[in-house]
């Protein structure tokens, strides 16, 4: 039974006044009224949209809360085993609609809002995004919550709450400025937790000595300690009861306050300046994706976060008093890359050093309780930490990877007897100056299955980066869980039309929750009425992100041109220079046509939106040329129409919520081998788009599903890359003709000062074009033209869009998360009743 604090005879009195969310639109307006004059000491006469948001809010908050409890106590009730998601980016964006589309209460909402005086959709826009992440990862984590949550497992995330989340972007002259995003001046969604706490120690040295039976013991000593206070922000499954927990750490001094003796005694900057460092930790997101920069700072994050985390599962486990073999039949953790691999040796740690157990046993435990996906192949983003670093910061630790190291190489000797080359390419510990922790190593030794996130980048890292490791531990280890996006906010939330479209001719919403019954859209692929309302609706989101477009950049488009899109981060390997490049190409190539030649060209939108690493150099010159072209050529008067080039500030999720739903074609155009899967692919097309790509990550089972017919596909295949790199550098290198003309076009400063740009043209031409930009170009190119003839007839391209959409059905995370349940966490979902059906449908 679960433990109750307040006695038999007084729990009549809770009972009796057990609280109960709203039920109907009268309910909920007095709330939002009870809110704004009591939470916010507000009236009527000084309620704005921002303090309508506020309230509003708060009334589904409270209602949300209420099913988190019931959750909990259901959860812990059934004492199933259950998942941790352990990550240190979760990528939310905005929660109210979310919220309120979970619980099935638009209407209500709306209607009830509009009693009010405000109309929903400004209420919503009002939300700060929660932008606690990069990029794909961190993005996919936020998706995987919503799954999990749908799908009724339990589950907690645990990550960090940074007081700064990824910065914001400005765009100022054409160089992109870094603003600080501070979120936090009011956030509904968390519940802070100021009496669940741990303390983290750093620092201090390790202190051998032997118990009375002989037993060598190690004690760590000495250090400072930090103080981790958990913020809870409750996940509302779709349709669902359960509501799951994402546990967010925050630090502050170990005390809680600033040492007041030092403050008396006249050092006033000191006796802060501990409580500063401490509260340092969790204050900003590093913004760096697919980059490993081994800072010290970022090094604390993951201790910390890590520490907490397993502190708060060990001591769950504890209440259920089993028996330490026990703790994988109720404890799995996934680790979302290798960002938290030290929980691998924190809970050795903890099992070795606190509980007593013996190495083996408490290894065993270990491996079975963790499992690790991988996210790149890049070399760069690999991370390692120096040993000098870690012996500082986590003496014990250090002792225990090598001990951890020591019995793996052990076994290799076994396995592989004499081969010196294999052990030392193996080896936890990069033997270099300094010394490094090679942190995807020690993750793949300390787990139990290894995954990647699309099968080309599965199949890439069994044969390349971790070959050795299957050799070792057999092929099983290594297995694909293909990425996936929530239906419920990338279909139903970022495009409701197309959403109440596809649920009139598929019998319901069920697609939200299955998403394979898309494939009934294909009988109605030909339905005139259907096909007319599908093109509207594109048309809709178009003519809104227009709208979007000219009260931002102050460029006019016009909607009926192809809206051509480009938005991720800004990185090399995902070559936006090449689009940018094409975009150049086009403009020359309109520029030489006649004018009867133009009155055949198709008009495109060219649309970029993206942020560069604050310290990625060549990506803000690239996001510089990019925003260059457009000041010449969207003042073109020769153009006009026929070609725009804009770049959107500061994309993030809200954002994305507005720009998938409006893209014709969507770009996703990596160096065949580099993307592992790439996620916003599948968004595009879910929203009946069409995408050009290489054969890359998850493009090429999206390929799979919606067949050859349905997709522009360009460029060299993974296996040819490494070649062409070669030929780059020791034979023969010529830039292609036409990519040749654009170089030459910016170098004679079409675009302004042809030094701003040299970097990037270098990149290809001297410093053997390590992405195949120039390998690539031709095709690309070509293939424009293609989807250019294919946009010409209208009839086709609606049937295309139509059939990739009925096929999506995959790429569902609901499918994804299944995935690991069955084969990596063993995990079940825990059966609830559903809520009598509810009065509002939509
Ligand atoms: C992305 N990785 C992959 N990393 O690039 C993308 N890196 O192909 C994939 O679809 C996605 O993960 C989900 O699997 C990232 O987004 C980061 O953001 C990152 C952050 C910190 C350090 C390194």
């Amino acid at each position: 039974h679960v433990e109750a604090s307040i006695p038999e005879p007084q729990r009549e009195a809770w009972l009796k006044h057990q609280v109960s969310g709203f039920k109907d639109k009268d309910g909920f307006e007095r709330e939002v009224v009870r809110h704004v004059e009591t939470t916010l000491a507000r009236s009527l006469y000084n309620c704005d949209e921002s303090a309508a948001y506020s309230a509003c809010a708060l009334a589904f908050r409270d209602r949300l809360i209420l099913e988190w409890n019931r959750t909990q106590q259901r959860q812990t009730y059934a004492d199933s085993k259950r998942v941790y998601y352990l990550s240190l980016e979760f990528l939310m964006g905005r929660a109210l609609d979310n919220a309120i589309l979970n619980v099935k209460q638009k209407d209500l909402a709306k209607a009830g809002l509009a009693d009010l005086g405000f109309r929903i959709e400004d209420v919503i826009q009002q939300e700060h995004d929660a932008a606690l992440g990069n990029g794909g990862l961190g993005r996919l984590a936020a998706c995987f919550l919503d799954s999990l949550a749908s799908l009724n497992y339990p589950a907690w995330g645990y990550g960090l709450r940074y007081r700064y989340g990824i910065f914001k972007q400005e765009i100022i002259d054409g160089y992109q400025v870094e603003v600080p995003d501070y979120w936090l001046d009011f956030n509904p969604w968390e519940f802070p937790r100021h009496d669940v706490t741990v303390d983290i120690q750093f620092y201090g040295n390790v202190v051998k000595s032997t118990d009375d039976s002989g037993k060598m013991i190690s004690r760590w000593e000495g250090g400072e300690t930090v103080k981790a206070v958990a913020y809870d922000v409750p996940i509302p499954g779709y349709d669902t009861p359960t509501t799951n927990n994402l546990r967010l750490w925050s630090s502050k001094a170990a005390s809680g306050e600033f040492d007041f003796q030092k403050f008396n005694s006249g050092e006033y900057e000191s006796s802060v300046a501990d409580q500063q460092r401490a509260e340092t930790i969790s204050a900003v997101l590093y913004p760096n994706d697919n980059l490993d920069r081994g800072k010290e700072l970022r090094l604390k994050q993951q201790y910390f976060w890590v520490a907490a985390s397993l502190y708060d599962i060990v001591r769950r486990f504890k209440k259920t008093r089993r028996s330490w073999k026990e703790f994988p039949d109720q404890v799995a953790i996934q680790l979302n890359d290798t960002h938290p691999t030290l929980a691998i040796v924190e809970l050795q740690r903890i099992l070795i050093d606190q509980e007593g157990l013996e190495w083996d046993e408490a290894w065993n435990i270990v491996v079975n309780t963790f499992g690790y996906t991988n996210h790149t192949v890049l070399p760069e983003a690999l991370e390692k930490w120096s040993v000098p670093l870690i012996q500082h910061l986590l003496p014990r630790h250090l002792q225990i990877i090598y001990d951890i190291n020591l019995y793996f190489l052990q076994t290799v000797e076994r396995q592989f007897p004499g081969n010196r080359e294999l052990l030392r390419d193996v080896s936890i510990v990069e033997e270099c100056q300094p010394q490094m922790i090679r942190m995807a190593y020690l993750a793949i030794v300390g787990s139990h299955k290894v995954n990647g996130v699309a099968e080309l980048h599965s199949d890439l890292i069994k044969t390349t980066i971790f070959k050795d490791f299957v050799q070792i531990f057999g092929p099983d280890k290594f297995t694909n869980v293909t990425n996936g996006i929530t239906p419920r906010r990338w279909l139903h939330q970022a495009n409701p039309r197309l959403s109440e479209l596809i649920a009139s001719k598929t019998g319901g919403h069920e697609f939200l929750t299955d998403l394979t019954t898309l494939n009934k859209l294909e009988l109605h692929v030909n339905d005139k009425a259907f096909r007319k309302e599908w093109a509207e609706i594109k048309y809709a989101n178009k003519v809104r992100l227009a709208k979007h477009i000219k009260a931002t950049t102050g460029v006019t488009v016009n909607p009926s041109a192809l809206f051509d899109v480009q938005v991720k981060r800004i990185h090399e390997y995902k070559r936006q220079q090449m689009n940018i490049f094409g975009a150049i190409h086009r403009y020359l190539t309109i520029k030489a046509m006649t004018p009867e030649e133009r009155q055949k060209q198709m008009a495109r939108v060219s649309i970029f939106g993206g942020k560069a690493a604050p310290g990625y150099w060549m990506a803000k010159q690239i996001i510089h040329l990019i925003n260059s072209v457009g000041a010449v050529v969207n003042n073109d008067k020769e153009i006009g129409d026929l070609l725009k080039v804009v770049f959107l500030e500061d994309y993030n999720v809200s954002k994305a919520e507005m720009i998938v739903p409006a893209s014709d074609l969507s770009e996703h155009i990596s160096t065949a081998g580099t993307e592992a899967s790439g996620t916003s692919n599948m968004k595009f097309v879910l929203n009946g788009g069409l995408i050009i790509g290489t054969c890359d990550g998850a493009n090429i089972e999206i390929t799979r599903e919606i067949s050859e017919q349905n997709i522009f596909l360009f460029g060299h295949l993974a296996e040819e890359v490494e070649e062409l790199r070669q030929t780059h550098l020791y034979g023969e290198h010529t830039v292609d003709p036409d990519l040749a003309k654009v170089f030459t076009a910016i170098e004679e400063g079409t675009f302004g000062n042809p030094q701003d740009f040299a970097g990037m043209i270098s990149a290809v031409r001297e410093h053997g074009d390590y992405y195949l930009v120039s390998d690539d170009f031709h095709s690309y190119i070509e293939t424009h033209a293609l989807v250019d003839e294919a946009y010409r007839n209208q009839e086709e391209w609606i049937t295309k869009c139509i059939t990739s959409v009925a096929r999506m059905g995959f790429f569902s995370s609901d499918r994804c998360i299944n995935e690991y349940a069955e084969e990596i966490w063993n995990v079940e979902p825990l059966k609830v009743e559903k809520p009598a059906a509810a009065a509002d449908a939509g």
